[in-house]
């Protein structure tokens, strides 16, 4: 008899897909089935994403899954709609990228206190969490909301009725407790809401619910139900990761760089913090200890920057391939390249700002930025060995950018550490395999990496120069003290 089969609905900041898997002969084995475009959708009140869109996509996907007993989903984390006591959702969810939160979110860590506030959520400064959302949201419509729905868990909402938070992405709200795993009650009123607002925490594992009779009938999946997974892409992309040993560092590349650990609890020491950390929440109880870098959104921006589209970058890569090495840095950790925009000139300015030349070419700047990512994946991975006491034996990394051949070995050369690249699908693949763990398929996540390792042909890149020259490329960035 056929292996039963899975479906995997991993929305992404450029682009969502549907992907339906199964294990067949200690193999897993995974088709697409439905790739379509996403983004910010422009409205006088801010940027937004067109969640009515995002859910007609997922039905197009899942009516080309055949008959999965299961289906997971996953996207970015932070960002939510409002739903009423009718179940009416109350508005487009804003996007993460918004300046709606510019002024509010320093000013609220200021009032209440960043050492008071890493102690309860454990999370890095980033303005655009849930949390600092929520206090730059309409009063108006928080007023009238019953429920706040992340966006996996409101797709899961609209294809089963039933309503729940699934654990990892709860984690990158700010909301929750780092060291209980609860709800805080604390920060949902500093947030100018009641705890009640946020539904009851759901597990990696959990069932979510079998398929509204109207959502079985439009895709004509009469016998599936929905599993929650690793919902926070990235918590599904370290799930991906086909780690065969204990000490290794991950760099999940795709839109954002996510460059940490995974550990077994949290770290929330004062260096931590100060180092900006986070400490979200990864299946089984994990801890992913990371920090944010702006990752290939600096490259996909340029792109749209310069009129070219993705089918321009072979020509674009090479050139940078050719251009001279480390001419210029930038910190791909800066705020200033959050926001949708003109990505060339910000760097000009601040190489300027800086004292080091200004990328002449295109080539050039793609290689400033490449390189730019590389030393924050460098200076990430270091710090976050350093303040979990562990060593960096290799680093797997994963997602989109592990098919770009100079910033997998950029990256090698600035660490001095080995590069295992692939799978660039880790999210799909986490997702379907925790429900794969779900049906009994699989015991562990142990189990799971040696089958991601067999199945994914992967990529390894040795260092092949000194770190030397990444040590002084840095020390434009951030003098030693
Ligand atoms: C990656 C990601 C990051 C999160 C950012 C915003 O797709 O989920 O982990 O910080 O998007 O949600």
């Amino acid at each position: 008899t056929d292996s039963p089969t899975f479906a995997a609905v991993d929305l992404g900041a450029s682009n969502g897909r549907v992907v339906v898997g199964r294990i067949s002969g200690g193999l897993l084995e995974t088709t697409e089935v439905h790739r379509f475009p996403n983004g910010p959708a422009t409205r006088p009140d801010g940027a937004h994403w067109d969640v009515g869109e995002l859910f007609r996509q997922v039905l197009v996907g899942l009516r080309q899954t055949g008959a999965p007993v299961s289906v997971g989903i996953d996207s970015w984390g932070v960002d939510y709609g409002l739903v009423d006591g009718s179940g009416e959702l109350l508005g487009d969810p804003f996007h993460y990228r918004d300046s709606r939160t510019d002024h509010v979110a320093q000013s609220f860590v200021d009032s209440f206190g960043a050492p008071e506030l890493f102690a309860r959520n454990g999370l890095q400064f980033l303005p655009f969490n849930t949390l600092f959302q929520l206090v730059a949201e309409n009063r108006a419509a928080l007023g009238a909301a019953d429920t706040l729905l992340l966006m996996p868990d409101l797709i899961g909402y609209w294809l089963t009725g039933e309503i729940g938070a699934e654990l990892t992405n709860a984690s990158t709200t700010g909301l929750l407790d780092a060291r209980s795993h609860r709800w805080s009650p604390e920060l949902a009123r500093a947030a100018g809401m009641d705890v009640s607002v946020l539904p009851a925490l759901r597990e990696p594992g959990d069932t979510v619910g079998s398929l509204r009779p109207a959502i079985a009938e439009e895709t004509g999946l009469t016998d599936t139900s929905v599993i929650a997974v690793g919902s926070h892409d990235t918590a599904s992309a370290v799930v991906g990761i086909p780690a065969q040993e204990s000490d290794f560092a991950y760099v999940c590349t795709g839109t954002w760089s996510l460059a940490g650990l995974e550990l077994p609890g949290p770290v929330l020491t004062d260096r931590a913090r100060r180092a900006n950390f986070t400490n979200e929440l990864g299946v089984d109880g994990t801890v992913r200890f990371l920090r944010n870098i702006m990752g290939l959104w600096l490259l996909q921006e340029s792109l749209r920057t310069w009129g070219l589209t993705s089918g321009d970058l072979p020509a674009l890569l090479a050139e940078a391939a050719r251009a001279a090495p480390l001419t210029a840095v930038v910190d791909a950790e800066d705020h200033r390249f959050l926001a949708p925009g003109d990505m060339p000139l910000r760097i000009a300015q601040a190489c300027r700002e800086t004292d080091q030349p200004v990328p002449g070419t295109r080539g050039a700047m793609v290689r400033c930025i490449l390189e730019s990512l590389a030393l924050a994946h460098r200076r990430a991975l270091r710090e976050a060995a350093e303040l979990a006491g562990r060593n960096v034996e290799v680093v797997h990394l994963v997602g989109g950018g592990a098919r770009n051949e100079l910033l997998c070995q950029f990256t090698a050369d600035a660490l001095g550490v080995p590069v295992v690249a692939g799978p660039v699908e880790a999210t799909a693949t986490g997702n379907l395999l925790i429900q794969a763990r779900a049906a009994g398929q699989v015991a562990d996540l142990t189990e799971i990496r040696h089958l991601v390792a067999r199945s994914h042909p992967l990529r390894h890149y040795t260092p092949t120069t000194t770190t030397t020259p990444w040590t002084h490329a840095e020390s434009h960035l951030h003098p030693t003290p």
